[in-house]
């Protein structure tokens, strides 16, 4: 269902660009290592990739702990609102499908938080600017789940801006986050197909269970559209991390590419998107539509959204609670070390 290439558009949906592509790198830093910012520069302008073992601006390593700690904040905090749906699910099938969904999520934040830590920070740095509100993660996961259908909304929009938003990322420069890109988006395919078929079941079902659908929609469809970012224009970000070939297509791009992609799925599902200004615009090729609310984005990002206060609770306790285990696989790993010191010696 989400097969776009790899590719860059040659025409932008949007008329608001990133400003001026910004230079590589700090100038002081440049200056203190030219040869090695010309090597770097040249491997990102020839599109190859960064491994941990090259030199790298620390702008750029910063850049990407930046974004790859709170794509794994984003995952794992992610488990939640539909991890409160488990217990509840509908049939057996339908809890077999969700609790390997929400087990794959933990997967990704796993294989994400290795890849921040090439990069020389500690998973234990990285969890502590979660819980102590430092460090960000999606807006999405701040609203509640309310009834069954929210769970196949999240697996059809969620998942699927979530894909729209990671397929670039399989090119990022740097090797480590390229690479578990990959296989995350090959799992979200499958988050979001499965997401998509529960609710063409609903809608197969009673008129009640329609509604259920409707209104689920109804409320996540806004919060997806912001899911991708501030627009263009306002995204402090998005030139530098463009330049560096860490992000790929930019935060208004993708937006268009999803609502292009999702009408014609609303369809197939007879489901309204709440939006009255949504529209064909023959001449540009895409989907017109109607204004995001930003000061709510905003507000949910800077820790005021619904749920926020729950999600950042329960993450805490959540790691309190396995510093049992953590101690337990240290003293394991302790042991092991002394054993093999004492047949070598
Ligand atoms: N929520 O200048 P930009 C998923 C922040 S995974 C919160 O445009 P950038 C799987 C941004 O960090 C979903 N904050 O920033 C799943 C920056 O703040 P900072 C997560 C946001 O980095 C499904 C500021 O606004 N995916 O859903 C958001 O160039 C179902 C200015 O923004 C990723 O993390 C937001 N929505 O672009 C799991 C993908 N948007 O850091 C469970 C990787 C922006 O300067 C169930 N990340 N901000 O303090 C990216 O592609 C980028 O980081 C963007 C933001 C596009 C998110």
């Amino acid at each position: 269902m989400y097969t776009q290439a790899l590719d860059i558009p040659d025409a932008s949906p949007s008329d608001a660009k990133p400003a001026k592509l910004a230079s590589t790198t700090p100038a002081a830093h440049a200056f203190a290592h030219p040869e090695l910012q010309a090597r770097f520069d040249a491997r990102i302008d020839a599109d190859g990739k960064i491994e941990p073992q090259d030199w790298m601006p620390e702008a750029y390593r910063k850049t990407l702990v930046r974004q790859i700690s709170q794509h794994a904040h984003s995952e794992i905090v992610g488990m939640l609102p539909e991890g409160n749906w488990i217990s509840r699910a509908p049939s057996l099938k339908r809890k077999a499908i969700l609790l390997a969904k929400v087990q794959d999520e933990g997967g990704h934040g796993l294989y994400l938080y290795s890849a921040a830590e090439t990069l020389g920070t500690s998973r234990d740095q990285m969890l502590e600017a979660l819980h102590t509100g430092r460090a960000k993660y999606s807006s999405i996961f701040n609203y509640p789940t309310l009834n069954w259908a929210d769970v196949g909304v999240i697996g059809w929009l969620v998942d699927g801006a979530a894909i729209m938003n990671q397929i670039p990322l399989c090119r990022c420069s740097y090797g480590p986050y390229a690479r578990a890109m990959i296989r995350i988006c090959k799992e979200e395919s499958f988050h979001q197909r499965q997401g998509f078929e529960a609710l063409l079941t609903m809608m197969g079902g009673t008129e009640a269970q329609r509604q259920m659908v409707q209104d689920a929609v109804n409320r996540w469809w806004w919060k997806c559209l912001a899911m991708f970012g501030p627009p263009d224009t306002d995204s402090p970000n998005s030139a530098q991390g463009m330049r560096w070939g860490i992000k790929r297509i930019s935060n208004d791009d993708l937006r268009q590419k999803f609502v292009d992609a999702t009408v014609p799925q609303a369809e197939v599902l007879g489901v309204t998107l709440p939006d009255p200004d949504l529209k064909w615009n023959e001449a540009r090729g895409h989907y017109d539509f109607g204004a995001i609310d930003w000061d709510e984005f905003w507000a949910t990002v800077n820790g005021n959204g619904p749920c926020n206060q729950e999600r950042l609770a329960t993450r805490v306790k959540a790691y309190a609670d396995g510093a049992w285990v953590r101690d337990a696989a240290l003293a394991h790993a302790r042991k092991q070390q002394q054993r093999a010191l004492k047949e070598a010696a």
